[in-house]
C-alpha cells in the first residue's frame, strides 16, 4: 500500500493541509483537462490512497477555467485503438470512479466551465457536486461519434433520470445555472464554487470517519441491492457506526443538553 508522498503524479496535483482536507487538482489545463490514460492512473492511484491517509474529506478541482473535456480525444484519435483496448480503457475509469465513489472520504467537485462527456462522468461519481455561473454539463458523445464509457450510463442517468440523459446525447442539450441544480446535476449553484466546496469540505470533516466512510461508500452498494437486501446492510452498517466510541461524547452532550439542536438558524 503506498502512502501519499510515495505516489509519483504528473497530471495530477495532490495536497494535503493540516486538517486532513485534501484537494486533487486536474492539472492539464492547456487541454482543458481533458482526461488522457495517464490522468486516469493517476486518480486511481490517488483514490486508492486517500481512504488509509487519515484524509478526512476532499475537493476536486480543475486546474484553469474548464473541470474538465472529457476523454482526450486526440489521445484516442492517434492510439487507433481496437474494441478490446476501449474496453480495457473505460475499465480503468471504471476503476478510478469506482474507487472514489465508493471509498468512504467524502469527495466534493468543485466545478467550473465545462464539464462535459467524460468530465461529466468524473463529477458524477463525487459526493456532492457544486456549480459556478459558469459551469455548464454536456454529454457530446453522440456529435463526436462515440458513447459513455465512464459510468454515466449508471451514475448521470442516477442523477437527472433516463430521459434527461438520453436527450443530453441525442440533440447535444448542455445544462447551465439554476436549471442544472434543478435537474439534480449540481447540488448547489454559487459564485465560488470551490470556496464552497471547502466549506462544505470543512463541515463534513467534522463528523467522525467512520459515520463518513458509511454515508459515502454504504449509500452506493445499498443503491446495487434489492431492497430487502440494502434494509439488511443498513442494519449491519448502523450496528457497527451507531454504537462507535466516537460517537459517545456527542451523544452524551445531547443527552445532558449541551448539544446544539438541529434547527435553521
Ligand atoms: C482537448 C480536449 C479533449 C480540449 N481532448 N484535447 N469532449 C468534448 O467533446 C469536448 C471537446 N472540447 C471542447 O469542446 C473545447 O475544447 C472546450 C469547450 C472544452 C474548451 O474550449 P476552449 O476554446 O477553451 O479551448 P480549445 O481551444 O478548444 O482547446 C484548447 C486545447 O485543449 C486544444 O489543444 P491545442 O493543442 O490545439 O492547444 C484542444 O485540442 C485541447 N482539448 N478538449 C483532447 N476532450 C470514456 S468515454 C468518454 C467520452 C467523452 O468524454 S466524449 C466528450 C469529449
Amino acid at each position: 500500500m503506498k502512502k501519499i508522498s510515495q505516489l509519483s503524479l504528473e497530471n495530477v496535483v495532490l495536497d494535503v493541509d493540516e486538517d486532513g482536507i485534501a484537494t486533487v487538482t486536474l492539472n492539464r489545463p492547456a487541454k482543458r483537462n481533458a482526461l488522457d490514460a495517464a490522468t486516469i492512473d493517476e486518480l486511481i492511484e490517488v483514490f486508492a490512497t486517500l481512504p488509509r491517509a487519515g484524509v478526512r474529506a476532499c475537493v476536486l478541482r480543475g486546474e484553469g477555467t474548464h473541470f474538465s473535456a472529457g476523454l482526450d480525444l486526440v489521445e484516442h484519435y492517434h492510439a487507433d485503438r481496437s474494441a478490446a483496448d476501449f474496453m480495457h480503457v473505460c475499465l480503468r475509469w471504471h476503476e478510478a470512479f469506482n474507487k472514489m465513489e465508493y471509498g468512504g472520504v467524502p469527495v466534493i467537485a468543485a466545478l467550473k466551465g465545462a464539464v462535459v462527456g467524460g468530465g461529466l462522468e468524473l463529477a458524477s461519481a463525487a459526493h456532492i457536486r457544486v456549480a459556478d455561473e459558469t459551469t455548464y454539463f454536456g454529454l457530446p458523445e453522440g456529435q463526436r461519434g462515440l458513447f459513455t464509457g465512464g459510468g454515466a450510463t449508471i451514475r448521470v442517468a442516477d442523477l437527472i433520470g433516463k430521459a434527461r440523459m438520453i436527450d443530453m446525447m441525442l440533440s447535444g442539450r448542455l445544462y447551465r445555472g439554476q436549471e442544472a441544480v434543478d435537474v439534480g446535476l449540481a447540488q448547489y449553484l454559487v459564485e465560488d464554487s470551490e470556496a464552497k466546496a471547502y466549506e462544505i469540505a470543512r463541515a463534513a470533516a467534522q463528523n467522525p470517519p467512520l459515520s463518513n466512510f458509511a454515508i459515502c461508500s454504504a449509500i452506493s452498494h445499498m443503491q446495487n441491492m434489492s431492497a430487502l437486501d440494502a434494509a439488511y446492510a443498513e442494519a449491519v452498517v448502523a450496528g457497527v457506526v451507531n454504537t462507535q466510541e466516537a460517537a459517545k461524547a456527542r451523544l452524551e452532550a445531547f443527552a445532558k443538553g449541551t448539544a446544539a439542536k438541529v434547527k435553521p438558524e
